[in-house]
């Protein structure tokens, strides 16, 4: 339900990072602004502008941009601003307290999702779009992103179920009329169940070709193996950029096993660390290392890490330890302080990001694992899981007899579409019935 009111929320994540952004929609957004900054916004629709937010105590809180956006050209359609405030977790919470001490009437936080639920009901998207860009935000895939881009730009016509959705209406028509109009000859109950099994069909060839491409392996799984004290967190950690924490979601911190997902030239990867091998392990670390090898029956490739400690025995107990076959590159750490007369791949800590991703020939590992990263499809996540729902309706169908059961089942499924795409009226099914079966002639 609509709950009215001005909606704020943060729309960047509340930790220390180089801005923190907010948001802000509804009618009292120039009021606010007003009263923040000292300013007048109303005619500067869509201007970013550099302006000082002051404190109730009249002390500066922050000197940020905000752009104001004048409904109805807004993400919302309302009256928006848009606040990007140094990335400071403390700046952030004074700025929320700030606003609740403006005690503007109906001022509130945003529920999840708010702001896009009034984007549709103002009619800036349509509920599709506003899913497409769920979609864009979390898919994981390019070819999914492709997709769900292509949506939220060119509108619900792209979307795979269209035709779906106008065979439909057309059979829910068809069908309509048979059953007021039993009489006409052009009514035939054996070729409505078989425009019925065809539609079937058609959802049936969708969800397949679509689940097969979706569910294709997009991810190379590298993992990091050798002796403590080898360099294999250093190398972990220069792989996905910890210091610049361009990543996030670091799984799990204790010693055992670490693993981060990294994209790059448009590659995905996870890649894991694991705790070394030594004769002598601590209890954790031996755990530790069980749980890595047990991991490793879902890695693609091992950077097995050596150093001139390393003895051939070693290399060969690693191998053997982790189910490594073929698929290792041997890497010689430390290159800057040991002297290496190998053609083994040589590293130090003090090469950069890209030259590492270069020497370990990440692309090329990429390309032997992961075939057809990027192909076509015409269904997201979601609308696979809805065409799995409405192929539930099949058996019933295709086995009633009864024209009046098949006329509500399939009524069913129209209302299902409807709900997905948000519309489709009696006025479509009318309209048909009557343009298409020259009813009232
Ligand atoms: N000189 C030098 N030291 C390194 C290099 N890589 C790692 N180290 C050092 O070796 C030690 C062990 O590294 P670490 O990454 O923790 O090894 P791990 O036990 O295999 O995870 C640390 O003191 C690192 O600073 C390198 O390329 N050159
Ligand atoms: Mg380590």
């Amino acid at each position: 339900m609509f709950n009215p009111g001005t909606i704020y929320s943060n729309f960047t994540p509340l930790v220390k990072a180089p801005v923190i952004g907010y948001r802000i929609s509804g009618d009292d957004v120039l009021n606010i602004l007003k009263k923040i900054t000292k300013k007048n916004f109303s005619k500067d629709h869509s201007l970013i502008r550099i302006v000082k937010i002051y404190q109730k105590d009249e002390s500066i809180l922050d000197e940020c941009s905000v752009v104001y956006f004048k409904s109805p050209k807004s993400f919302t359609g309302e009256d928006v601003c848009e606040i990007f405030l140094h990335g400071s977790p403390l700046i952030a919470s004074q700025f929320e307290q700030l606003l609740k001490d403006l005690k503007v009437p109906g001022l509130r936080l945003a529920k999840n999702g708010e702001f896009s639920y009034r984007s549709v009901l103002n009619s800036k998207n349509s509920l599709k779009q506003a899913k497409a860009i769920n979609g864009i935000i979390s898919n994981e895939s390019f070819s999914g992103l492709k997709y769900n881009k292509k949506l939220l730009f060119e509108g619900d016509i792209v979307s795979g179920l269209v035709p779906l959705r106008e065979e439909v209406i057309n059979l829910f028509s068809e069908i309509t009329a048979s059953i007021d109009f039993v009489d006409d000859e052009d009514f035939n109950f054996n070729q409505i169940k078989k425009k019925i099994r065809k539609f079937f069909a058609s959802c049936n060839n969708l969800l397949h070709k679509n689940r097969t491409n979706i569910e294709q392996k997009n991810i190379c799984r590298i993992m990091l193996v050798g002796q403590v004290n080898v360099g294999k967190s250093t190398l972990f950690n220069k792989i996905i950029d910890k210091d610049r924490a361009i990543v996030t979601n670091i799984k799990g911190t204790t010693r055992d096993i670490l693993s981060n997902e990294f994209i790059i030239n448009s590659n995905r990867f996870e890649i894991f660390d694991t705790a070394g091998q030594r004769s002598k392990q601590g209890k954790i670390e031996k755990y530790g290392y069980k749980k890595a090898q047990k991991i490793s029956r879902e890695i693609d490739h091992f950077f097995v890490l050596i150093d001139q400690n390393t003895k051939k025995s070693d290399i060969s107990t690693l191998l053997k330890d982790f189910l490594i076959y073929k698929n290792y590159s041997l890497i010689e750490t430390k290159s800057d302080i040991y002297k290496y007369r190998t053609d083994n791949i040589k590293i130090n800590y003090s090469l950069d990001r890209d030259k590492i991703y270069q020497k370990l020939k990440l692309s090329s590992i990429h390309r032997k694992y992961v075939k057809n990263n990027d192909k076509m499809i015409d269904l997201n996540l979601e609308e696979i899981d809805f065409l799995a729902r409405i192929l539930e309706y099949e058996h019933d169908i295709v086995k009633e007899k009864d024209i009046l059961i098949i006329a509500q089942l399939m009524r069913n499924i129209l209302d299902d579409f409807s709900f997905e795409f948000g519309y489709i009226n009696n006025e479509d099914v009318y309209d048909r019935v009557f343009s298409k079966f020259c009813i009232g002639k």
